[in-house]
């Protein structure tokens, strides 16, 4: 396969199953990847996001850029070599944290302006200095500078939001340069489906538009603003829908959601991509995921619980240590209890969705959805 080809290799219903092919080797969806926001997945080395078969690994355009600076990491030779992680890797443009972390954005027709949350230093962006940036990084996958939209929102601003991403999309995709990366679009418009699909309707106008003129095209569709406060239903609402109008031929990626049963379901809709800071969120502060439903290592009721933590699970974690051992690390705030929590929480998304993948490739996911939603584990939601 030639670079950034996307194979669709089955479907079942509306899941799918691809393969993606990567400068860092290639990938296949349904799948799971872990955040690694300053090019470091918090906990865990990269040893074991390899023993994890981890797949893609995400960093984050915000903070590697402030700190240490684009320019370092690009003497480093770039974040592969930076971090050591040597499968693909997608960097997010960091959209999403300035318009969530920045009190003091400037928003204009060029660009944005916010302070570093670092030393409150000014910071100027604009999409084609963004582009510049995530080359710098170089990731195998870029994504697109956008305004993701809080909930709730009026829809007159949503609007604006995804005329604004929408243009940005058609500069960075101008911009984008890099042989070896490929650019990803990111749909918004907030929980209302017509706004959605004029988003989406706007990325592929601008993608013929660059191959009309030589151009690239996107190498993908991030799906953004959700997850961002509203209920599940009222993200489901949508989402089928959204996810089945992006173009059939390359991956649907559900930016920031790492819920297992909001996988499973999303899945069913189409959706081929997930990251979230979940499962190794929830792991420092003391909770496994597990066939039965989260646990709160911190219970005392794990005090004397010499079994392993999931006896389902195959992780590192299960089948080398106890539920007492790890409940005394949590409790003690040892950091090998978050460590041994991270890895577990992260094995069990990247291999629940690697379940999810074999279910397509029989031709089975309404019988994995079905069998997942009856199981203790799809509960806590
Ligand atoms: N845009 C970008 N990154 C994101 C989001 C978005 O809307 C979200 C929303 N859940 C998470 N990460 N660029
Ligand atoms: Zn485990």
């Amino acid at each position: 396969m030639a670079l950034f080809d996307c194979e669709l290799q089955a479907t079942s219903g509306h899941a799918r199953a691809l393969s993606y092919e990567t400068a860092h080797g290639s990938f296949q969806t349904p799948m799971f990847m872990p955040v690694g926001t300053s090019a470091s997945v918090k906990g865990v080395t990269v040893g074991q996001l390899n023993d994890l078969n981890a797949q893609v690994v995400l960093a984050n355009t915000y903070h590697l850029s402030l700190r240490p600076g684009a320019d370092v990491v690009a003497e480093a030779g770039g974040v592969h070599r930076f971090m050591n992680y040597d499968g693909p890797m997608l960097t997010d443009s960091g959209g999403f944290q300035v318009f969530s972390l920045a009190d003091t954005l400037k928003l204009d027709d060029e660009g944005l302006t916010f302070r570093s949350i670092y030393d409150g230093t000014k910071v100027r962006w604009t999409p084609e200095s963004n582009m510049e940036i995530q080359e710098q990084l170089g990731a195998d996958i870029a994504m697109q500078l956008d305004q993701c939209t809080p909930y709730p929102a009026e829809k007159a601003f949503v609007a604006k939001a995804v005329d604004l991403s929408a243009n940005w999309a058609r500069r960075c995709l101008a911009a984008h340069q890099r042989p070896d990366q490929t650019l990803f679009g990111i749909v918004q418009g907030g929980m209302e489906l017509d706004l959605r699909l004029e988003s989406i309707r706007r990325l592929r106008e601008i993608e013929d538009e660059s191959l009309a003129r030589g151009g690239r095209r996107f190498g993908g569709f991030g799906i953004g603003g959700y997850s961002v406060g509203e209920d599940h239903e009222v993200m489901f609402e949508t989402l089928g829908p959204v996810a089945r109008a992006c173009p059939e031929d390359r991956p649907r990626y559900l930016m920031g959601v790492g819920n297992p049963t909001t996988l499973v379901r999303a899945v069913r809709e189409g959706v081929d991509m997930f990251d979230c800071v979940l499962p190794t969120r929830t792991a420092r502060m003391g909770t496994a995921f597990s066939s039965t439903g989260r646990m709160n290592m911190r219970n005392a009721k794990f005090t004397r619980d010499f079994g392993p933590l999931d006896p389902a699970c195959t992780c590192p974690t299960c089948r080398n240590h106890s539920r007492a051992y790890i409940r005394h690390l949590v409790k003690q705030n040892e950091m090998l209890g978050g460590i041994l929590l991270s890895v577990h929480n992260l094995h069990y998304l990247i291999d629940l969705m690697r379940r999810a993948r074999e279910a397509v490739l029989a031709g089975a996911y309404e019988e994995f959805f079905e069998a997942w939603m009856a199981s203790p584990a799809a509960k806590d939601y």
